[in-house]
């Protein structure tokens, strides 16, 4: 007998600027993601997010879709620059209406709205006056969230602070937000990012009681390449630069002192202002969401070497002397070489719980794949089902082995634009009928996956 929740919250992820479109549409103001092919690491071979999905055209339709595959749960992303026009703080009421609309679509079909308050796509107008600072970034990220409450608070019960605060560190250069020269450092930034965290749980709690917010890292459990010794040390400092540090400082309220160490150790900027850490103290999240596509592996390297922390998703950054990531010769990769370990996703299930004792909710996991429509608009992916019924059986294992989870919303729910490989690594269980910069018709077809999660979703995860 499965022990899974009668209410457990099956459904499926987006954000704004990978699924939306339209970015000039309705007031929006311009993000740092809608210049994204002008930057250095961005290949020429693929498509911007001027375009991405259509949904901002294409709304009603998809969330018909999505109820259609008989989704409990929807979690996407508000785009802060749809919402906020300026520095001053006034707001768009277009934008405003195209997500209370969106809100009430889904509420029309008992779909229960998961909102990430910040994906990614930050303003540009956060840089603008080129007096950025992480104070003032605190505080336009509070008044931005102050709106959000203010606007949707009586519809949207469940809330997500920053997605993947932890890659701001880990992943920066393909995010963005570090692109301005006036920041010193990754460290400093999370610092800025915990405490508008910090700020936007109080706030939701101060504002709607009935609310639940938790923050939304991108975890992984971490294995050593040997049994050496040594090698433990390097999975306990990617550990916390990988995981720990950041849901710490969100459900425990402080820094550890090997982090603050760490930071220290490498010379690096990290100023915190007594004041902030009482905000972050006062902060209590509901719940953990986390993101989860694979562990990773490491090694300690001597003395000399210069490590690259090879997040396989995305490219990281040096730390010298530390952990380096390596390949695990025992796991299979998708056809975009991330690692498939769904045995490290009971492992990282059962780690964030027994550190933190807090329900969790899966916010992303998934395949990115070069799927095929078939002359008959048909798109067979086996290998998507297959992904799915291993990490979802892992995830019913840990129910009923204790741990509390609320909700499965894998990545994603209808194909859209990669962080940055483009419209061709496909996540959806529906297609989208474009290529990267053909945009035919952007018909949506139901992949085979879509029929599968379906029956998986009717019958509570019973028919895997
Ligand atoms: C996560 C992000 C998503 C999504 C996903 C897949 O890190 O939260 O925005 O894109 O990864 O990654 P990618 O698009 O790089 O394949």
């Amino acid at each position: 007998m499965s022990k899974i929740r009668n209410d457990f919250l099956w459904g499926a992820s987006t954000s704004a600027y990978q699924v939306e479109g339209s970015i000039s549409e309705d007031g929006k103001v311009s993000s740092i993601m809608d210049d994204v092919a002008n930057r250095d690491n961005y290949s020429k071979d693929i498509t911007d997010f001027r375009d991405a999905s259509g949904h901002y055209k294409n709304w009603k339709e998809d969330v018909k879709l999505f109820a259609e595959m008989g989704m409990k749960s929807y979690r996407f992303s508000i785009s802060w620059p749809r919402i906020m026009k300026n520095l001053k703080g006034d707001v768009n009421e277009q934008g405003i209406k195209f997500y209370s609309d969106l809100i009430d679509e889904l509420i029309k079909y008992k779909i229960e709205p998961v909102v990430t308050i910040y994906h990614f796509d930050a303003p540009n107008f956060i840089f603008e006056d080129g007096k950025f600072t992480d104070k003032r970034f605190i505080q336009l990220f509070e008044n931005y969230c102050k709106v959000l409450f203010e606007a949707y608070g009586s519809k949207v019960k469940y809330w997500l602070t920053i997605n993947e605060l932890n890659m701001f560190a880990m992943a920066s250069s393909a995010i963005g937000i570090l692109k301005s020269n006036q920041i010193i450092n990754r460290w400093q930034i999370v610092h800025a990012l915990n405490v508008a965290q910090a700020r936007a749980i109080n706030l939701c709690h101060e504002m709607l009681p009935n609310a639940k917010i938790g923050p939304a890292p991108n975890l992984g459990c971490i294995y050593t390449n040997s049994s050496k010794p040594i090698d433990y040390t390097a999975k306990l400092n990617m550990d916390l630069v990988r995981n720990w540090v950041y849901l710490d400082i969100a459900c425990k309220g402080h820094y550890s002192k090997t982090f603050l160490e760490f930071v220290k150790k490498n010379n690096e900027v990290f100023l915190i202002d007594p004041k902030d850490m009482e905000d972050i103290k006062r902060a209590k999240p509901d719940f953990i969401a986390f993101n989860y596509y694979s562990s990773m592996t490491v090694e300690m390297t001597n003395e000399e070497t210069n490590i690259k922390l090879a997040q396989d998703q995305q490219s990281g950054h040096t730390i010298p002397n530390f952990a380096a990531a390596v390949k695990n010769t025992n796991l299979e990769k998708t056809q975009f070489g991330w690692e498939i370990d769904p045995q490290g996703f009971k492992n990282t299930l059962r780690e964030v719980y027994e550190r933190y004792n807090l329900p969790i909710m899966i916010t992303e996991n998934g395949i990115g794949a070069r799927d095929v429509l078939t002359k008959d608009g048909k798109i067979h992916d086996t290998y998507r089902i297959e992904y799915y019924q291993k990490h979802i059986s892992k995830m019913l294992e840990a129910i009923n082995e204790g741990v509390d989870i609320i909700g499965y919303m894998p990545w994603s729910a209808i194909d859209l634009v990669s962080t940055h490989e483009g419209i061709s690594k496909r996540y959806g269980f529906i297609y989208v009928n474009r290529n990267e910069f053909d945009l035919k018709d952007m018909k949506r077809y139901k992949k085979d996956s879509f029929y599968w999660y379906k029956d998986l979703i009717a019958t509570n995860g019973e028919k895997i």
